[in-house]
């Protein structure tokens, strides 16, 4: 039977990619953003600050592929708003309309301050060390997904996703990327692996430079394609070979160590 998916963030870089790459799976989609989904009328305009609204468009479906939220460093003010308590609106509306799984985006920012320094790859296994408040906001929604797992039964796979663009931007998304079809086959058996529980897993491509394990993934049955590697030559052309002094060559989350939220 085919499953219908709220896909929240429609609009955003990654939902715009996955509106795409999802249906071929055999999944119905229901669009939903802040803003409006260019290209589909049909698409729910709601604001996850508001919980009868998230309500609404949680009825029915029988998961959620959650990407809406701020995704980048902003004032607390605003993540509070939008994915503190609009994760827990989700969260609500998922437990009181019986929705089996959601498939929430969390990020690499949630472990971001973890080291680069050592040897062997990174896997989920660390503790959380948020880079700035959206960061912190992606341990608490893992925090959240844990906690409504064990108390009322409602599936999460948390994907710590790296850099989710159609081609690495920058020498660091050499190792950080998951390309959009790789998103795609993760999303994917997110959805479908069963039992999953709580399960928090590592998002990238078979990336040549990775740093981080994708066990946790690959026992879901997430088998990536892609190799940022591809790309390399123009990458390092175009921004010269990682510093090795810099934040993005020494710890997880990068740049985004260093970056202050607006006042
Ligand atoms: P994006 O910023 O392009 O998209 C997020 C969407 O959420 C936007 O279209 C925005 O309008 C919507 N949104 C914001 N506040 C909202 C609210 N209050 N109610 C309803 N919708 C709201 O972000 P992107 O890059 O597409 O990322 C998608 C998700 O994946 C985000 O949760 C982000 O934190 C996560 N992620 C993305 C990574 C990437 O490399 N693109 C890396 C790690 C995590
Ligand atoms: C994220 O969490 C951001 O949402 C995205 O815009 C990228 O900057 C990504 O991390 C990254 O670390 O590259």
């Amino acid at each position: 039977m085919t499953r219908t998916i709220l896909l929240t963030g429609a609009a955003g870089g990654v939902g715009t990619l996955l509106r795409d790459l999802l249906p071929p799976y055999g999944y119905r989609l229901r669009l939903a953003d802040l803003r409006p989904v260019e290209g589909a009328e049909d698409a729910l305009v709601f604001d996850l600050r508001d919980a009868c609204a998230v309500r609404e468009a949680v009825r029915g479906v029988d998961a959620v592929v959650h990407l809406g939220g701020i995704s980048l460093e902003d004032s607390f003010a605003a993540v509070l708003g939008s994915n503190i308590e609009g994760l827990h609106h989700l969260y609500e509306a998922v437990r009181l309309e019986g929705v089996e799984r959601v498939v929430f985006a969390s990020s690499n920012h949630a472990v971001g301050f973890t080291p680069l320094t050592g040897e062997g790859l990174i896997g989920t296994d660390i503790p959380p060390r948020p880079d700035t408040f959206y960061g912190l906001s992606k341990v608490f929604g893992e925090g959240l997904a844990s906690l409504y797992a064990d108390k009322y039964g409602v599936e999460t796979v948390s994907i710590r996703i790296g850099s989710c663009f159609p081609r690495p931007r920058s020498p660091r998304m050499l190792s950080t990327w998951l390309s959009p079809a790789d998103c795609a086959r993760l999303v994917h058996a997110a959805l479908t692996a069963p039992g999953v529980g709580h399960t928090v897993v590592n998002g990238i491509s078979a990336n040549t430079r990775a740093r981080w394990s994708l066990a946790s993934a690959r026992a879901l049955g997430y088998e990536p394609q892609d190799d940022a590697e591809l790309y390399a030559a123009e990458v390092l052309a175009g921004h010269g070979e990682l510093d090795p002094d810099s934040a993005d060559a020494r710890l997880l989350g990068g740049f985004f160590t260093t970056v202050e939220p607006p006042a």
